[in-house]
């Protein structure tokens, strides 16, 4: 599965929060592939292909999940990862979110 998410990190490995300055939200191309989640920076598609991706997640026993105590903006899903850290993503819309929480629960 791959697709545009706009990215927030708010903890860090280890569950530790995410410091100021590093909590905003980035629109970032994301592809899914096996256990690895990669996350690209360039919003051009064709420079992704190329470029090695800005963040590479492993999913291997990560969990994601519905958020719903996030409101402040719409389709928005979590994704804790087994190394403690946690991600909010913003999808396009709540069918985009949803089939990204069950890519990645399935990966
Ligand atoms: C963060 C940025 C985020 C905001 C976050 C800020 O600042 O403004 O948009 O989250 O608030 O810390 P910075 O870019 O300096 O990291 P929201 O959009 O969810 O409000 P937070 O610390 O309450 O998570």
């Amino acid at each position: 599965r791959k697709g545009f998410l706009v990215r927030k990190h708010i903890l860090d490995s280890g569950g530790r929060r995410t410091r100021k300055g590093r909590r905003s939200w980035r629109r970032v191309y994301c592809v899914l592939k096996d256990l690895s989640l990669a996350m690209h920076k360039d919003d051009s598609v064709a420079a992704v292909a190329a470029a090695s991706p800005d963040a590479e997640l492993r999913v291997h026993h990560s969990l994601a999940g519905p958020a719903p105590e996030y409101t402040k903006r719409r389709h928005v899903w979590r994704l804790r990862l087994a190394s403690g850290a946690e991600l909010l993503l913003q999808a396009a819309s709540q069918a985009d979110a949803d089939a990204w929480v069950e890519a990645v629960n399935r990966a």
